[in-house]
């Protein structure tokens, strides 16, 4: 099997080596100026979806050779045993399905020899039937009145999707109900979402794939006592409180009634359940027909990944291109730049599904990975990154490649404010690539050492992005896309996306530190003599 060759020893790592090497610092201007047909070339289309590739710095060479790579280190075979519902999260033992939760009522997709879709459709329609019994009023509080507040409690893959869809799609929101999310332990989080809201109006969504998370519990828990200080009845629970998780038990112990709660399963990864039953506050908020569009988005995205031929799939595509400016140019982060308002919480939601999924440094054997895996994904919406950091991406001295996403219709038109925002889009993606040699500006007047600073060295690598407009079903082909360009590196590096480990250590610690911190008595403490100090400090300072 390749994979247990270290790839960077692979025949075809050391062909896109050479192939690097050969390359050297070509520049964009020279790339574009050789081929007159490149931006047609590196142009690829998915799910309504059109991505520009042709400002990377690569060649239909580059391409061939990141192909094989792929190739050679399994990626098709890895794609399809995905979709088939095989337990490829190894060190979890666990399927990876999140395309059946967005799969039509038709397929089939075994795990463990069951059929999980109808299982996934049936969640659907109680989902359906919840969401517009609170839209349309029927569901009603403890004291009779009809919802107008969601509130969703959940952290991490239990948040950040809702949150981030909620924001994406609000044009399709109902406008008469207030959605709020919850996640921080930090107490402001909850206080100030919950500060101007009617108890007896007010719905909490408590999203936990597990529900044990430290600080969901404690903002569930102090959610149900600030309901209940003004219903003061423990039965308002039951109208007041629903939830989405895999654990029965635990929700029953919350007191929450089974029958208000929304199930997924173990081969839903946290990061990859926005449209798991985690996305109960997404469909609430713009509506079952919406949020169908939503999966079918996904699921256009996800049949072409798995059947387009590799050359013309455009996770494969742009996954292979990441992969490129992480290993072979030296570029260790991407910046994502929505040209949207709607999308201002995307890069954060793909900081997770990106970061989480593949910040690993052992392969999938238990090796040391021998190449760079998972680059710092960032960013923030056009233009106001212009304005703040668009300075070390034009003139560092480091390479961040851009991710420009764009729409051609504006959801919210208003005087030329639209042709404005896409005019800064494209322009940016020119500057970073032709910049400005001192030919230019010594042509415009420019003197003696004030050249250098005006160069504008160009070959800055970007990927633009664009779709008609922002509806649900771009939203969805837009995330997948993202995810499944996330598994694509992986299968590269040959490492495991779905598992986080990394993310434990500090929850155990955290419970520790805790019992010191919150001890009548002063505690011994074992820790270094940082920890220590730190601990004693606040003890001493907290009253
Ligand atoms: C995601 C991670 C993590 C998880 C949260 C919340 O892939 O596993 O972000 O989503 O820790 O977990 P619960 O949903 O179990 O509360």
């Amino acid at each position: 099997m390749a994979n247990n060759t270290p790839l960077t020893a692979t025949p075809q790592w050391k062909a896109l080596e050479a192939h690097r090497a050969a390359l050297g610092s070509t520049h964009l201007r020279a790339l574009f100026a050789q081929d007159p047909g490149r931006a047609q070339r590196f142009t690829f289309e998915a799910a309504g979806l059109t991505a520009d590739a042709s400002k990377q710095r690569i060649t239909a060479e580059t391409l061939t050779l990141l192909l094989q790579l792929a190739e050679a280190r399994g990626l098709t075979a890895k794609r399809d045993a995905m979709f088939r519902g095989e337990a490829i999260n190894t060190t979890e033992k666990r399927a990876v399905l999140h395309v059946a939760l967005r799969a039509p009522k038709t397929s089939r997709i075994e795990v463990d020899g069951a059929d999980v879709v109808p299982q996934v459709h049936e969640v659907l329609s109680r989902m359906r039937a919840f969401a517009t019994a609170v839209r349309t009023g029927t569901w009603k509080g403890h004291t009779g009145q009809r919802i107008t507040a969601i509130v969703n409690i959940g952290i991490g893959g239990s948040d950040l999707g809702p949150v981030m869809a909620y924001e994406a799609l609000r044009f399709y929101a109902q406008r008469d109900l207030t959605v709020r999310f919850v996640s921080n332990v930090d107490g402001a989080d909850l206080a100030e979402a919950v500060r101007d809201l009617d108890p007896a109006r007010t719905l909490f969504i408590v999203a936990s794939k597990t529900f044990t998370t430290q600080e969901t519990m404690e903002n569930a828990g102090s959610a149900r006592r600030w309901l209940l200080a003004a219903l003061k009845d423990e039965q308002a629970v039951a109208r007041h409180f629903v939830a989405v998780s895999t654990n029965e038990a635990e929700v029953r112990r919350f007191g929450i009634d089974p029958a208000n709660m929304f199930g997924f399963w173990d081969w839903v990864g946290g990061r990859y359940s926005m449209i798991s039953a985690i996305g109960l506050s997404t469909m609430v908020a713009i509506g079952p027909e919406h949020y169908d569009a939503l999966l079918g988005g996904f699921h256009a995205m996800d049949e072409h990944f798995r059947t387009a031929p590799l050359e013309k799939n455009l996770p494969v595509v742009l996954g292979l291109v990441g992969l490129w400016n992480n290993d072979f140019l030296g570029a260790a982060s991407v910046a994502v730049l929505p040209y949207e308002q709607y999308l201002k919480r995307f890069p954060a939601y793909l900081q997770q599904l990106t970061m989480e999924s593949n910040g690993k440094s052992v392969t999938l054997e238990g090796e040391a990975v021998s190449a760079p895996t998972g680059p710092i994904y960032w960013g923030e919406p056009g233009t106001n990154g212009q304005h703040s950091f668009y300075q070390l991406i034009h003139q560092g001295t480091r390479v961040v490649p851009c991710d420009f996403i764009g729409f051609c219709q504006s959801l919210q038109p208003l005087g030329r404010h639209h042709a404005l925002l896409l005019a800064n889009l494209v322009a940016q993606g020119e500057a970073l690539a032709f910049g400005k040699t001192a030919e230019q500006v010594k042509a415009e007047g420019v003197t003696g050492a004030l050249v250098n600073h005006k160069v504008f060295e160009g070959n800055r690598p970007s990927t633009t992005i664009l779709a008609d407009r922002l509806t649900p079903a771009v939203l969805g082909s837009l995330v997948a896309l993202y995810e499944h360009q996330t598994f694509v590196q992986a299968a590269v590096w040959g490492i495991n996306a779905f598992d986080q480990w990394g993310v434990e250590l500090g929850k155990v610690l955290a419970k520790a530190v805790a019992s010191e911190l919150e001890a009548a008595k002063e505690p011994t403490l074992a820790h270094d003599g940082s920890t220590n100090a730190l601990i004693r400090h606040l003890r001493a300072r907290r009253a």
